[in-house]
Formats: structure tokens, sequence, C-alpha cells
């Protein structure tokens, strides 16, 4: 107790006897999420609420370096000044691929009990599915390709609020053979940026015009938020899109469909490409089996055609970001509960490298958790040097500038 009253910023007293107390009771720190439903002052959008999360954001982060060992002396100034070591985790033929055409697909990433463990769980959950039936919720135009007979797509959230029945969506976080692409397309310290969720298509269901793009597919206006860049060799995608492939899309049967290549593309589409009327034979419908995973940066333009099959499609799709960069807004809670992070129940069961994942919004060098060995679930905390942070306590007050 003495320890963490010390660690903790000198503005946030009574916070960290709430923060402190809670979290002993919930070790490990890794597995813990902080509320703020009790701290007074909190009000959803405000400036205060904007203080009071970046220090229970601090809080966490305090107490995580101290679960996971001690902080170190260790500069993450080199990630600036030589080319960060982790690179060479992507193999130079998927870096290549996945540069030239804006997506890759790993085959094979769940083996067959995975994907039946995936399959049964998205069948308990089934009555939670919801239909985009309204107008208002439609992807496609009512009349061209990608409509389909007039099913909705359906789609479900919580994948990763189910005990149990999530541990294999939460495997995908740090799944050993992905970190090595999250790292070499969004930079270690990567974080989940939207609620991951299931889309399902039954025979005849709408797919979703295509859209995304780092020129907007639709305005041709530039989009940082989305943007895939390569400079010197260095791939960053501002969000990627990660869909776990769960039923077989065999050729003809619809679901993902991508333009390659053009996340490097320069110009709005001609009218008519987008709604897949015009110049189908650059729009591909990738085959994919299930246990297959499709990464694909939301820079590069993509969509969904209407189905086909008589087997309802199935995907699990998340979406990561580097670990400043921010889209989504899902991480802040749900606002009317006044609480910060992830609903509580994503927290359940994670290794060390899978809860990193869902941390919040700031740059490595903060202190961030930064997966080294998925297989074993282990990270490394990327820090400043101690006189460094000394000195931003002695000028603002605060653990973090
Ligand atoms: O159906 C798909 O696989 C793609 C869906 C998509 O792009 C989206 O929901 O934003």
């Amino acid at each position: 107790m003495i320890f963490f009253k010390l660690a903790l910023p000198k503005t946030a007293v009574s916070l960290s006897f709430h923060t402190s107390r809670r979290l002993t009771t919930s070790f490990p720190l890794s597995a813990s999420r902080l509320s703020l439903s009790k701290v007074e002052g909190y009000s959803p959008r405000s400036f205060t609420s904007c203080r009071l999360f970046q220090k229970f954001s601090c809080v966490r982060r305090q107490l995580s370096t101290i679960a996971m060992g001690e902080e170190t002396e260790k500069s993450s100034d080199k990630t600036y000044n030589s080319p960060p070591d982790y690179l060479s985790e992507m193999t130079e033929d998927e870096r290549y691929l996945f540069d030239l055409n804006g997506y890759i697909i790993l085959r094979g990433v769940l083996n067959v009990d995975e994907i039946k463990r995936a399959n049964e769980a998205i069948e308990n959950h089934q009555r939670d599915m919801i239909e985009r039936k309204e107008d208002a919720l439609r992807n496609a135009v009512k009349g061209t390709a990608f409509y389909g007979t007039g099913v909705g797509r359906k789609d479900m959230g919580g994948v990763l609020e189910w005990g149990e029945e999530s541990k294999v969506f939460k495997s995908i976080l740090a799944h050993p053979r992905l970190v090595p692409l999250f790292h070499g397309i969004l930079g270690k310290g990567y974080r989940l940026d939207h609620h991951p969720f299931v889309i399902a298509q039954d025979k005849g269901a709408e797919g979703f015009q295509l859209h995304g793009g780092t020129v907007d597919c639709k305005s041709g206006i530039y989009n940082p938020d989305l943007a895939y860049t390569c400079h010197n060799g260095f791939i960053r995608s501002s969000l990627l899109a990660c869909s776990v492939i769960l039923t077989d899309h065999n050729p003809g049967y619809g679901g993902f469909c991508v333009v390659p290549g053009s996340h490097k593309s320069n110009f709005k589409m001609p009218s008519g490409m987008i709604d897949g009327e015009k110049y189908k034979e650059f729009i591909l419908q990738p085959t994919t089996k299930a246990g297959d995973v499709v990464l694909f940066s939301e820079g590069t333009v993509h969509g969904s055609m209407s189905w086909t099959a008589e087997v309802q499609r199935r995907v699990c799709l998340f979406r990561f970001s580097p670990a400043s960069n921010v889209y989504g807004r899902s991480y802040f809670g749900n606002g009317s509960e006044n609480t910060v992070g992830w609903p509580e129940r994503m927290y359940e069961d994670l290794d060390d490298a899978q809860s990193a994942v869902l941390e919040p919004p700031y740059a490595n060098r903060l202190d961030r958790p930064e997966i080294i060995d998925a297989e074993k679930g282990k990270v490394n905390i990327s820090s400043r040097g101690m006189r460094k942070k000394q000195h931003d306590r002695d000028m603002f007050g605060t653990k973090y500038f």
C-alpha cells in the first residue's frame, strides 16, 4: 500500500486510495480494469473526466509495471535513432505481399477444434445477432450487385465477453502467428481499436458497398485515420482489420471483397464501381477456408458481396491500431456508466500479452507494455529514463507529460 501511495501523482490522492484498494483485490493487474463510476466529479466528455482518465491510466500503468517487472532505466529513444529490430519478425515475403496488395491471407491460423469452438460459441449466442433490416442500417444500395435479395447482414457484438467461450476469440489479440504481422504493420505496442464482432450472412444477404481507402474511394480526399504508408521499408497502417474466417468462402460464394493495390490509389473511384456495378474485374473475392485470417489495411478499398451459399457466412472482425493511433471510442466505456476502459469481462483470463493489446492509446515510450513473446504471453515495458520521468514530475506534478 505504501508503495502505491508513493508511486501516484501527488494531485491524485483521493483517487489513488480508491484505486489501490480496488487493485489490491484484483491482481493480476493485467486482468483488471478501473471504473470511474465512484470518482467524484467524473462526467463523460468533460475536461475533468479527461484528466481523471489520464490519471487512471497512469495509475494502472504504474501498477501494471510493478506487476510485470521493475521499471527499467532503458530508454526507448533508440526507437527513433535506429531501425526497430522487430521489423524482421514479419517475413520479407509477407511484407512484399502486404505492401503490394494492401491485404494478406494467413492460412490455417485457427485449427479444427478452435474453429468448432468459435462456431459453437456463436450458435450459443445467436439470439444476440441483429439483422440490418431497416433502410437506415443498409450498407448497399438497393438494386445494386452488393444488395442481394433483401435479407440483411447480421452483426453480433460481445465476443470477448463470453467467459470461457471467448477464449478462442481472445487468442487473436496476441496470436503467435499474427503478432509478427501486427508488429510489422502496426508497430510494437499495437492496440485493439474497435469492439470485435461477428458478421453473419445467410443466403441472399446484403454485402457492403466498397469503402475505405488511404484516399477515400468515395470522396477522393486523403484519410489519415485509415492511411497506409510505407517509408524506408517501414510499413504503417493507421487501422488494420483482422478478419477471422469461420466458414469457407469458396469461389462465387460472395462475402469479403477487395480492390488489390487500392491502398496506394490517389483518386476517387469511378461512379458505379463502389456499388460493384462497374469494373468488376478489379474487385476480388478471395477464396478462404475456415481458420484463415485476412489482414487488410482500412486504407485498402474493400467491402463484401452478397452471399450466395446455403451455409451461413461467418467471420469475426477485429480492428487494431498502432500504439498512438485511435479511431474508435469504445475504449472509453459507454458514457452513461461513467466508466473508462473496455467492458469488465473483456479483461478476464488474459495473459500479459493479450492484456497489453487492451491498453489505451499513448506512445510506447510512456511505459507501454510491448509483446516480446506471444507464445509465453510475455511483455516488456517500454520506458524513458528515470531522470527524464522525474523531470516531468518536477515540472508538471504528474507522472507523464
Ligand atoms: O463483410 C466483410 O468481411 C467486410 C465488412 C466490412 O468491411 C465492414 O463491416 O466494415
